[in-house]
């Protein structure tokens, strides 16, 4: 894989989600077997960030507020490994990715291209070498539809200026899947979870982006008590209004479908390089 974004609005989760990835990193469960190896050393240290942090019940701070230029942020790279079914080929994904403030991705609807944070931002996501991005919601509450529906006509205006409205993926995650009241949903995210709370956001990513291009899934770093147990695997935050949560039982910690949209996009910007080669 060529290099993705992982963008989304504050508190979505992408922090815990590039440490989950790399904590986890053997994983044998049902739908796919994958290993993460970390290149390089600011790779090396976000495991240990994800035991110091994750597993002793703690929340990581929400990421660089105060940046002056998207160097400052931390930038990872991995190899990931995935082995499917017994008769499928393995396949290598390679990762690099830096991990943005939502606070970028949120300002794309106020800021102006004179603010050099968000224009390193913006260029960076639609660089020719980028094939797509996998970008976290979080809240599903229909109060933020609105809001959601608005951000994604602004980026997919942004897409068109830059030339990629045609030939960029969009993974769209539902983040933190393991919350009751959408758990049942991950089965089919664009149906259950999109196309129930978040209309217009699904409306306006449909209109906009060719279907090829587009797809939905449910993600949970944190995942559920058990496979016959799908009590949420985590505690509230007092006074987060449910965005900051810990993990609750570290010892029953198994993450659901972290790799899932990796590899569709993996998948499809192999083809579109294949495409560009001939
Ligand atoms: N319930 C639940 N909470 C999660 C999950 N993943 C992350 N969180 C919590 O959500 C809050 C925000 O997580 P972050 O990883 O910091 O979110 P972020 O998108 O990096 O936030 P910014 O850096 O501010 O943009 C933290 O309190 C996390 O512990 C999950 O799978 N389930
Ligand atoms: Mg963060």
């Amino acid at each position: 894989m060529g290099n993705i974004c992982i963008i989304g609005p504050r508190a979505s989760g992408k922090t815990t989600y590039l440490a989950g990835l790399c904590y986890y990193s053997e994983y044998g469960g049902s739908r796919s077997k994958y290993t993460v190896s970390p290149i390089g050393d600011e790779s090396r240290e976000l495991k240990e960030k994800a035991e110091d942090t994750i597993l002793k019940g703690l929340s990581f701070d929400g990421t660089g507020h105060y940046i002056h230029t998207i160097d400052d942020l931390n930038y990872y790279s991995f190899k990931i490994e995935v082995k499917r079914g017994l008769f499928q080929p393995r396949s290598v994904i390679i990762l690099n990715v830096r991990d943005y403030p939502g606070e970028v991705f949120e300002n794309i609807l106020y800021a102006s291209a004179a603010v050099s944070v968000h224009e390193e931002f913006i260029n960076e996501c639609f660089m020719s070498d980028v094939d797509g991005c996998l970008l976290l919601f979080t809240e599903w509450e229909s109060s933020k539809d609105d809001f959601y529906s608005q951000l994604m006509s602004r980026f997919l205006g942004i897409m068109d200026e830059h030339g990629r409205l045609h030939n960029y993926r969009l993974a769209v995650v539902m983040s933190k899947c393991e919350r009751g009241e959408i758990w049942p949903g991950r089965i089919d995210p664009k149906t259950d979870l999109f196309g129930i709370y978040l209309k217009k956001t699904l409306k306006a990513l449909k209109e906009g982006v060719p279907k090829q291009n587009l797809a939905f899934f449910a993600l949970s770093t944190f995942g559920v008590l058990g496979s016959y147990d799908p009590r949420p695997n985590h505690d509230d935050a007092l006074g987060s209004g449910g965005r900051a949560s810990t993990l609750r039982v570290p010892s029953r910690w198994k993450p659901y479908n972290l790799i899932e949209p990796l590899c569709w996009l993996n998948r499809e910007g192999q083809k579109r390089r294949e495409k560009i080669r001939t």
